[in-house]
């Protein structure tokens, strides 16, 4: 599938979860040991013939931008170490990930000037509302494995975004693409109660806790 099933690791995951350590959980958090797997509905079988990334929406040149599965995975690899906060309450910290950067689609499909948010999009319709700003973020990565190892199907096998700095449920498993949007719209967890930016630090669980600003009226 043109990329090992292994990868070294290439930074120094060790010394930067201990920065995770030493930096602590948000508020209201508690160390999760293992990985447990969290997601609504079921797992989606992954067909390579079938499966591609879209970019559309409000691209720069207004067309719609896809990859096969060989060929995003065949783009530039990177790792960053990141942690993975659930909003019920569970941390996983100093995990690194690899894959391919948010930084690296917006190169290669850059969106139109007046883009302000994105939507990711993954299998079934699930979706995640985002910042431009947090998608931006140098430590927001379409991830491939973790910790040198492929993802497994329940992780969200073959691609699944991860954005450290925000609770999980803003990092999509099983992404299929990204929509440019000019305005900002709710995706699914954000329409159903959860809070539309979503910053652990903040403990911005829930839509209620929105202040003016923080997102759509709902
Ligand atoms: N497609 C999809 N991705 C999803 C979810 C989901 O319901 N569907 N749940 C999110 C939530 S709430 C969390 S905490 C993380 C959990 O990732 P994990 O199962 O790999 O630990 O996935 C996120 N990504
Ligand atoms: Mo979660």
């Amino acid at each position: 599938m043109g990329q090992p099933e292994q990868r070294g690791s290439t930074g120094a995951p060790q010394a930067a979860s201990e920065q995770a350590a030493r930096r602590g959980l948000p508020p209201g958090q508690r160390l999760q040991r293992g990985w447990p797997v969290t997601h609504y509905g079921p797992v989606p079988k992954f067909r390579p013939e079938r499966w591609e990334f879209r970019v559309f929406g409000a691209t720069a040149d207004g067309e719609k931008h896809c990859w096969t599965h060989e060929e995003f995975t065949a783009l530039p690899y990177t790792t960053v170490v990141g942690d993975l906060h659930c909003v019920t309450k569970y941390s996983m910290l100093g995990a690194e990930w690899g894959g391919v950067p948010a930084r690296t689609v917006l190169e290669i499909a850059p969106p139109a000037p007046d883009v302000t948010h994105v939507m990711v999009w993954a299998e079934y319709g699930f979706s995640s509302n985002l910042r431009l700003s947090d998608f931006t973020a140098e430590t927001t990565l379409f991830a491939t494995h973790k910790d040198g190892e492929l993802l497994t199907a329940e992780h969200g096998f073959p691609l699944r975004l991860v954005v450290p700095h925000l609770y999980a449920w803003k990092g999509p498993k099983w992404v299929r693409g990204v929509e440019y949007m000019t305005s900002d719209r709710r995706g699914f967890w954000e329409e159903r109660g959860y809070h539309n930016i979503g910053d652990p630090w903040k403990e911005q669980r829930y839509s209620y806790q929105e202040e003016p600003g923080d997102g759509p009226e709902l």
